[in-house]
């Protein structure tokens, strides 16, 4: 099916991102929101950002998320953008709870993954509004032209990325762009993109999904072999290990299969500069 206009398909080339398009009806994004609540809320910190948190990848954990990571209109867009053989390479939730001063600094997410060639897209799933209030994700436009971007360490406890790493550059932010949403919009944005988001300045939760999308022919850079999941399309180049679907919520090959992966995935920041920034 056709999701994304030519224009949008456009804007995503020119400007780096696609805003927000209603692509799951209002009761899947809310059903999605509970689930997201349940098994990926109030997460202790056990001092070592190298746990297997059930925020990241948590489609090898939960049924709910292996479906929400292959929602076939999601996939219908992300095909418009990078091609008809796609991998899922990473996946984040993305909870800010309510006046926790939670924010995350001016980034590329490219910087973190150590894929070549750059042409990782991230779906941005809502399930909660997102609006400027509660600290919706700003892009600037255009920001994606420029490569690869320095980042340093900016400890904050508050930064939600790892280690608050935030570009170098200083970062004129006049052109921002507030990516505004329903529940049920999906935002699309190029993995050079600069973005951001502020503080949750509400009482509720805002809660976004950052599905990690590649073309099969893209590849990790690090001696590492990483996994992914392929979710549509035909894998012909292998660069990636295959990833187990879980079969129920609690089901310990899961669990284990979920450990492997990010376990893997920490191994190889370790194996590259740019990974060492890994979130
Ligand atoms: O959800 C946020 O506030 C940040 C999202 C983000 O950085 C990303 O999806 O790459």
């Amino acid at each position: 099916m056709t999701i994304l206009t030519e224009a949008e398909c456009a804007q995503y080339r020119d400007a780096g991102y696609v805003a927000g398009k209603r692509l799951l009806t209002e009761s899947e994004a809310a059903q999605y929101r509970v689930d997201a609540e349940r098994c990926c809320g109030p997460q202790k910190r056990v001092g070592d950002r190298r746990q297997a948190s059930n925020r990241l990848k948590p489609y090898l954990l939960f049924p709910w998320a292996g479906e929400l990571v292959r929602h076939p209109k999601v996939l219908d867009a992300v095909e418009q953008l990078i091609g008809p053989d796609i991998l899922v390479f990473h996946t984040t939730v993305w909870l800010k709870e309510p006046m926790s001063g939670s924010f995350v600094p001016w980034h590329q997410d490219a910087t973190y993954f150590g894929l070549e060639p750059f042409e990782h897209v991230t779906a941005w799933v809502a399930l909660t509004p997102s609006t400027p209030e509660n600290g919706c994700v700003e892009v600037l436009p255009g920001s994606h032209t420029t490569g690869q971007r320095p980042h340093k360490d900016q400890r904050d406890e508050r930064a939600m990325l790892s280690r608050g790493q935030t570009l170098t550059d200083a970062i004129d932010d006049s052109g921002g762009v507030r990516l505004e949403m329903q529940p049920g919009d999906v935002s699309f944005h190029h993995t050079l993109l600069m973005h951001r988001s502020a503080p949750n300045q509400t009482q509720d939760r805002r809660i976004g999904i950052g599905f990690s999308y590649i073309p099969t022919h893209v590849r990790h850079t690090g001696p590492t072999r990483l996994s992914a999941t392929l979710v549509r399309g035909e894998d012909r180049h292998g660069n990636f290990d295959p990833e187990p679907m879980p079969v129920g919520e609690a089901d310990p090959a899961a669990v284990e299969a979920h450990y492997q992966a990010l376990s893997r995935f920490w191994v190889a920041s370790e194996g590259i500069p740019e990974m060492a920034h890994a979130h």
